[in-house]
């Protein structure tokens, strides 16, 4: 085995560990990651001539790189991830566990010799800004110069972390080879004691990208919980009003289900005077600020957005994004090498698809694989806020809990208050997309959008959600949205994507005391004339539709919610069980209608 001589660093742990990994994976050589343009460059040559990457039309896309992944690993993998407390109890009911002995020992085998005729490449990286007190500091080993290259677009990486680690032990251990890539020895297990990720037999995304979904929602969800703040599944956005004033919204939305386009969102045109502008679009870190507010802040440095449905018309600021110096994973390729997917205008000619065979318009199947991705750096969105870079994070005025719903769920519902916000967030049920493996449309229970994410038992984590209301002065208030109601014929009712901007208006005017609202049994709903309908050319009649609390629709929620609630077992938090309560005796006190 060669170590590559020039070592980065002098961290004597972290050199014992790589060592120690080393051993167990035999790799070739192993690279330690500066960071550096140069590098970029190096790594990405190596891996054009590995046929890993393909370079894409440098006129039309200059700067960008095309890659398809094995068609066994598409997607998030839940069924074959892992919380492994010292105690089944530890990880909860909402999480697969597995014993740590055991995680470390069949995952070992599995490790043993992986990287045999391959390079190991040491990944420090940093999630956060380097100044910030949020920052948290991780080390992937992998032997996939795709993750590398992912890695140094999603994350901070190389000398800046090694800079700010110091000779310091605490950071994060993240073990992640692609194996065989065989999904019967596929498994991403967090050790939360350990602090502690290994993942193998997977390339793709959140499954091998450790700094995003392992360590910056599962593990520091388990840390946010012992010090008191919170990792949330969350995109972050910045609107300014015409009169120049400054309100910060976080939205927790499941995978594939409208946080990049929100993050984005390019108002209509009647709203002359409003700046949108991105600040995260997948993950939030949030802690109660000297003066009692919530503050957030986005802990990645670019971002790994779904490609199809993404165009000029429903996201022109990704478009922009995407021009150059992107990598394209699973999507469709023109005959002069351009990208396409579904939701782009109709292409000229015939396409290679996802898997590398031809294609052409009117194809049963997809030319892009649902859950095929672009990953871009920070700096290429144009409406990027320069907030997204503040050490401090930025004041929160509204958190949004939303899903894809086709009945029940309102377009826009204020809660009461905090408690009945969490319970709103906690009972959030939304139909699956072709971000995980599996079933497409079921609605599951996804409580803050978390259900895959939250690091220890389900329970506990509201309670630590109902506990954070007691840190703060001045708590953001918190909505349920549902952009995705349908009709009878299973036609949107609401258009959404821009026009969605009505609905954070009115969430604004609520923060500022200036909109009303009509009190329900379930929440504050607006009338159709509290909503900003200037220049809205969709019908009315169907906004009514959208924004209606159904009676029976919602006893037959409430009933979902109970099951639910019992199903996380008795560490659900009594004034969660009571809420679920008074909202059911409400609406049955209404009597039948
Ligand atoms: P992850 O990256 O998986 O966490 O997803 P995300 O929540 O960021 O979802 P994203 O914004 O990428 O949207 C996923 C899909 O939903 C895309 O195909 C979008 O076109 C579609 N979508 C987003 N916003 C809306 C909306 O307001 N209305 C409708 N109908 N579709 C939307
Ligand atoms: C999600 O599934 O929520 C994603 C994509 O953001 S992944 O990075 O694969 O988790
Ligand atoms: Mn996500």
């Amino acid at each position: 085995m060669v170590i590559a001589k020039e070592r980065a660093t002098a961290n004597r742990h972290l050199l014992d560990w790589v060592d120690e990994m080393a051993r167990l994976c035999t790799p070739d050589q192993v690279y330690w990651c500066d960071g550096s343009e140069e590098e970029r460059r190096r790594l990405t040559d190596e891996a054009v001539a590995a046929g890993v990457l393909i370079p894409l039309n440098d006129e039309k896309r200059p700067g960008s790189y095309y890659s398809r992944s094995n068609p066994n690993d598409v997607a998030r993998t839940e069924e074959l991830t892992f919380i492994c407390t010292p105690t089944k109890e530890g990880a909860g009911r909402t999480n697969n566990w597995m014993a740590p002995d055991e995680a470390y020992r069949r995952l070992g085998e599995i490790f043993r010799g992986a990287m045999k005729g391959r390079t190991m490449y040491v990944i420090p990286y940093l999630m956060g800004v380097p100044e910030s007190p949020f920052a948290m500091i991780g080390v992937e080993l992998t032997d996939s110069v795709y993750v590398v290259l992912n890695m140094r677009i999603m994350a901070r990486i190389g000398n800046v972390a090694l800079e700010r680690l110091g000779s310091s032990d605490r950071f994060n251990r993240g073990l992640h080879s692609v194996a065989d890539c065989d999904p019967a020895r596929r498994f991403i297990c967090h050790f939360p004691q350990d602090d502690t990720i290994w993942s193998v037999g997977s390339g793709y995304g959140g499954n091998a990208l450790l700094g995003k979904k392992c360590l910056s929602l599962r593990i520091a969800s388990y840390h946010a919980r012992g010090q008191g703040w919170l990792a949330e599944h969350m995109m972050l956005l910045e609107a300014e009003t015409p009169q120049g004033e400054k309100h910060y919204i976080a939205g927790a939305f499941p995978s594939a289900s409208g946080k990049t386009n929100l993050a984005m969102i390019v108002p209509p045109p009647a709203f002359k005077g409003w700046t949108m502008r991105t600040i995260g679009d997948d993950i939030a870190w949030m802690r109660v600020g000297a003066d009692g507010r919530l503050y957030a802040a986005n802990p990645e440095a670019g971002f790994f957005g779904v490609a199809p449905g993404t165009n000029y018309h429903t996201n022109p600021t990704a478009m922009k994004m995407v021009e150059h110096d992107t990598i394209f994973t699973n999507v469709a390729l023109t005959p002069d090498m351009d990208i396409w997917w579904e939701g782009m205008d109709p292409p000229e000619g015939e396409l290679v698809d996802w898997r590398g065979r031809p294609w052409t318009p009117g194809a049963k199947e997809p030319a892009a694989h649902p859950n095929s991705r672009f990953t871009a750096p920070m700096e290429n969105n144009p409406a990027l806020s320069r907030e997204a870079q503040d050490p401090n994070g930025v004041p929160i005025s509204a958190i949004l809990f939303g899903g894809r719903r086709s009945t029940t769920i309102p377009l826009v519902v204020e809660s009461f208050n905090w408690t009945h916000g969490v319970y709103l967030g906690a009972t959030a049920g939304a139909e699956t997309t072709a971000a995980i493996t599996g079933a497409v449309g079921r609605i599951r229970r996804d409580p803050m959008a978390m259900l895959a994410f939250i690091g220890y038992d389900a329970g506990d984590y509201f309670a630590h959600w109902l506990a954070m209301f007691g840190r703060m002065k001045r708590p953001p208030k918190i909505f349920l949205v549902n952009w995705f109601r349908k009709d009878g014929d299973g036609r949107y009712l609401w258009p959404g994507y821009g026009e969605n901007m009505r609905v954070l208006q009115w969430i604004i005017d609520r923060c500022e005391g200036r909109a009303s609202a009509m009190e329900t049994p379930i929440g504050l709903v607006p009338r159709i004339g509290d909503l900003d309908l200037r220049g809205f050319d969709g019908k009315t009649a169907n906004v009514e539709r959208a924004l209606r609390v159904d009676e029976d629709e919602w006893r037959r929620e409430l009933e979902e919610h109970r099951k639910w609630l019992d199903q996380l077992g008795d560490r659900v938090p009594e004034p969660l069980r009571l809420q679920h309560r008074l909202l059911a005796s409400s609406l049955e006190a209404l009597g039948p209608r």
